[in-house]
């Protein structure tokens, strides 16, 4: 399936049509879970193919064998895009299916009335979310034009995006962790800052205790270095035509704050403008601290 210059929209959201029919997205939001499946949630460019190593190694008690054999996209497929039914109905039914979705919450909340699989909810610095999705749209061929970097920043605040707005995706889902007991959050910075409670956190969170040893193989297998030299999961095996390697790599840094090296000042205080008004009813307005500012994303 090529279709790189169709969009498809669905309720009202972008989807690339490469990935994308109205058909998959309908099942998608249909889709029967099973109370053992493990449902890795994320807005693109958060930290999703890190969680999806992540736990690929938790239930492999940190040997990378299966994470070095099998591409991330078979091991953890995404709901909505179009081969995820056949991969699933292949998959071998005594481990749990990890299966990940960019789906927004109001979308996919209706599935999950019959089940209840175990969602990890993966959300990042949204300045960085959009520098990361600005590098990417220049190499996936299946995304629309980037444009400049002024008008992908305002493109961003308008939720004009594949996938829609971060905001209403954030909000949508993390807004669901007070009555889903089944639900987990994490942050892209809490991995990158304290990488071997993350994965203690996680591995609990799927009832899969982990030995110290394990956790320190899982830590070395799902650092940047050891996934950017992993062609399972660095996306070295999709084709030029699809994503082209020449205009960046989808493992690019792998860092928290590399919004400061893009942003101009009028940028970041226009951004913390929208994002104070955007999240003023949410509690995770001030997550995203910087650090190094001491200064809060909002
Ligand atoms: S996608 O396209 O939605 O699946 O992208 P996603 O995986 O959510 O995000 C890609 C960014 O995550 C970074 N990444 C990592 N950072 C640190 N450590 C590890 N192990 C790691 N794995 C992936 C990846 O480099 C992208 O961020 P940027 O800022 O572009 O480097």
């Amino acid at each position: 399936m090529a279709r790189l210059d169709v969009m498809e929209t669905f309720h009202g959201i972008m989807f690339p049509g490469h990935l994308h029919t109205q058909d998959c997205l309908q099942l998608a939001i249909r889709f029967p879970f099973q109370d053992t499946d493990v449902l890795i949630a994320s807005y693109p460019k958060s930290g999703t193919t890190w969680v999806q190593e992540i736990v690929t190694l938790i239930c492999s008690k940190g040997d990378p064998q299966f994470s070095q054999a099998i591409p991330n996209w078979t091991r953890a497929p995404w709901l909505e895009q179009y081969y995820c039914a056949p991969i699933l109905e292949a998959s071998p039914t005594s481990s749990p299916r990890v299966i990940t979705t960019h789906l927004p919450h109001h979308l996919l909340g209706p599935a999950f009335q019959d089940s209840k699989p175990k969602v990890i909810y993966v959300s990042r610095n949204p300045k960085d979310v959009l520098v990361s999705y600005y590098h990417f749209h220049k190499m996936a061929n299946f995304l629309p034009e980037a444009g400049t970097f002024q008008e992908f920043f305002s493109n961003f605040l308008e939720g004009k995006m594949c996938y829609g707005s971060w905001f209403d995706h954030v909000k949508g889902w993390t807004s669901q962790t007070v009555t889903m007991n089944n639900l987990l959050h994490i942050t892209y910075e809490e991995m990158s800052q304290n990488l071997h409670d993350a994965i203690k956190r996680i591995s609990s969170f799927l009832q899969c205790p982990l030995l110290e040893e394990e956790i320190n193989n899982c830590m070395k297998h799902c650092s940047f270095s050891s996934m950017r030299d992993n062609k399972m999961v660095n996306y070295t095996l999709v084709p030029a035509e699809i994503m082209d390697h020449s205009k960046g790599s989808f493992m690019r840094k792998g860092k928290t704050g590399d919004w400061k090296t893009m942003f101009t000042d009028e940028q970041n205080q226009h951004f913390k403008h929208v994002y104070r008004t955007r999240m003023q009813d949410c509690s995770l307005k001030s997550v995203w601290a910087e650090q190094d500012e001491e200064e809060c994303v909002c």
